[in-house]
């Protein structure tokens, strides 16, 4: 009878667990729509990754946690932090060279080592290191004069706070249950720290991590949502706060199938880490990085690209590179990346494509040296003109396999001259006579089907 008992409690549990994992999504899409315009059409962002770990060059936080490093010696990086090559104007012009319309950098990580002289807690790099500066402030000055927006990373974790229940991979302080009071007092500190961000850097995007460590209930996410919407109505919240969030965020694996909220961001690192390690050499190809970014951009998400500054605060060449890269090739393509729509249904054509917000333009990603013509299935439009960004002549194309008594569009065959090829992706613009009307039929004789 008891084993019958505990096995229905078990269940009872799994199913509870399960209803409350499904209604993890507690935002409805339609009342923060007009707010999530700008981040729509933004597509990329840039991440920094930027704290003491950069001084050895290890594992941002996860290193002590997991036993790689010792506490003492994780903090003693405090001393080496000086911060005296971090130059926010040089590192904002970068950004918007990218052609990044957001950046989110971090506040402070799962070590609690703030980036601002916050009044909770000694542990910020203005009383405990030798960069004793507001390492936040200039830089989202910076972003904000050249109209980029500025994204505050908070991790909701805090291993070094002695009133957080989380420390090493295998020790914990306490239980929350069994020690409320110690966690609420947590949750002042916490809050405290928000209420500083928002008071004095306005984010205009919040990027929690971490939230994984505890509950909705446990964190009170739907407080710290209204809270931080109290501050700035059209604050955005990143779909880190236990189900409280604003979009999703699949970190560093690209989702195959469309992510479950309206809108999403990729976060993805250049090489393997996202935080300065010298001896991660594994750095993405241009060529990498923008096909990622134009198959988010065809999936209707963003991709927020990370960097890590060294100790000193300089980027290392390879990501100031990457970054040029990515801003040349923005500047050429962009028009069929930037304000556009996810592109059209799989099936049409075999790579990614973006529409213009009006359905009339279709942009198709076309990888360099393509020898073979495009192929388009399935389109009923007629064609305006066909052309490749950054070039002024028309391409030809041919319509194949058209019957005249069916209703089954023909082929549409690309032909694209290498010359008129970019040396990464090209983007190939259709303009339509109308709005996109695509067959989505299985090539029947009766109209349709
Ligand atoms: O800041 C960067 C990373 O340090 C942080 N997020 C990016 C932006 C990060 N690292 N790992 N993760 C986030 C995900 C960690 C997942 C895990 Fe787990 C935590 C694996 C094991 C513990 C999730 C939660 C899976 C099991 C529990």
């Amino acid at each position: 009878m008891r084993r019958k008992l505990s096995h229905l409690f078990m269940v009872l549990f799994t199913m509870l667990y399960t209803g409350y994992a499904q209604a993890q999504h507690r935002v409805n899409p339609d009342e923060i729509k007009e707010k999530m315009q700008w981040f729509a059409d933004a597509k990329l962002g840039i991440f920094i990754h930027y704290g003491i770990y950069s001084v050895k060059g290890i594992d941002e936080s996860w290193s002590f946690h997991n036993k790689k490093i010792s506490y003492p010696d994780y903090m003693n990086q405090l001393k080496g932090f000086t911060a005296n090559q971090y130059k926010p104007d040089e590192l904002a012009e970068l950004i918007k060279e990218s052609g990044a319309r957001y950046a989110v950098m971090t506040t402070k990580h799962h070590d609690g080592v703030a980036l601002w002289n916050s009044k909770y807690g000694p542990l910020n790099v203005v009383k405990k290191t030798p960069a004793k500066r507001d390492l936040l402030k200039p830089l989202y000055d910076a972003l904000r004069a050249r109209g980029v927006k500025a994204g505050a990373y908070f991790s909701l974790i805090d291993w070094s706070h002695a009133d957080y229940p989380g420390f090493l991979k295998d020790s914990s302080r306490y239980q929350v249950s069994s020690q409320p009071a110690k966690w609420a007092k947590y949750l002042t500190f916490m809050n405290g720290q928000l209420d500083e961000l928002a008071k004095q850097y306005n984010p205009d995007l919040w990027w929690f991590d971490g939230d994984w460590e505890h509950s909705a209930e446990e964190w009170n996410a739907p407080a710290v949502r209204q809270k931080l919407l109290s501050y700035n109505p059209n604050t955005i919240i990143n779909g880190r706060l236990q189900g409280f969030g604003d979009y999703d965020t699949p970190e560093q694996n690209f989702p195959v199938s469309r992510p479950n909220y309206k809108w999403w961001e990729l976060c993805m690192t250049i090489n393997d880490n996202w935080g300065y390690q010298p001896q991660d050499t594994n750095f993405k190809t241009p060529y990498e990085i923008i096909s990622i970014f134009t198959d988010a951009v065809s999936y209707g998400g963003n991709l927020l690209l990370d960097i890590g500054p060294k100790g000193d605060g300089s980027i290392p060449p390879q990501e100031v590179n990457m970054l040029k890269e990515l801003g040349a090739w923005n500047k050429k393509n962009g028009e069929g990346v930037f304000n556009t729509v996810a592109g059209m249904p799989q099936g049409h054509y075999y790579g990614a494509s973006t529409l213009s917000k009006d359905s009339t333009t279709v942009y198709l990603f076309v990888p360099a040296k393509t020898s073979a013509p495009v192929l388009v299935k399935g389109l009923k439009n007629s064609i305006k003109k066909i052309s490749v960004l950054g070039s002024d002549t028309p391409l030809t194309y041919k319509i194949v396999g058209k019957i005249s008594w069916s209703a089954v569009p023909g082929l549409l065959y690309i032909p694209i001259p290498e010359s008129q090829q970019d040396k990464y992706i090209s983007v190939i613009k259709i303009e339509l006579n109308g709005k996109l009307d695509l067959y989505r039929g299985k090539g029947g004789f009766l109209t349709n089907e």
